[in-house]
């Protein structure tokens, strides 16, 4: 968009133009604002915790590892204490429901979905929580103290 000075009004052309342009400008960059608003309602990142059983360290890398498989998962964190699994991920992408369905098919109860008897069988000794806890009960039940004797 050269400015002809030829023949035309030299103070009319160029201001004509600069309208133009910032006219242009305006569009381009409500559009673009329109995008950008577009792409983070889409591109939705959340994090959320799951209840997941575990009971040791290996437990903690299996349940991760499988959560940092899915793609859109872009974190997991297991937290043994807590037993509960936080999740960072895009919902457009990951669905958690489907990650806590694979956790559960490797041996760990995950949310809604108890671990098929096979998948926790397969578990080693030190990671049986179902056992475990039951003996753990018994030992130190955080639900009733000590007895008055
Ligand atoms: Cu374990």
């Amino acid at each position: 968009m050269g400015i002809s000075n030829s023949g035309h009004n030299p103070y009319l052309c160029p201001e004509k133009d600069n309208q133009l342009q910032t006219n242009d400008m305006k569009r381009i960059l409500l559009l673009a604002a329109t995008l950008l608003i577009a792409v983070a309602a889409n591109a939705k990142v959340v994090e959320k915790t799951f209840p997941v059983r575990g009971h040791c360290g290996m437990c903690k890398n299996r349940i991760e590892t499988v959560a940092k498989g899915f793609d859109g998962v872009q974190s997991a964190a297991y937290d043994l204490k807590g037993q509960s699994l936080t999740l960072t991920y895009d919902t457009r992408k990951a669905k958690p429901n489907k990650v806590l369905k694979a956790i559960a098919a490797i041996g760990y109860d995950a949310g809604k979905f108890t671990a098929p008897q096979e998948a926790y069988d397969r578990l080693e000794a030190c990671c049986k929580y179902r056992e475990i806890e039951g003996i753990a009960d018994h030992e130190h039940g955080e639900g009733h103290h000590h007895h008055t004797e």
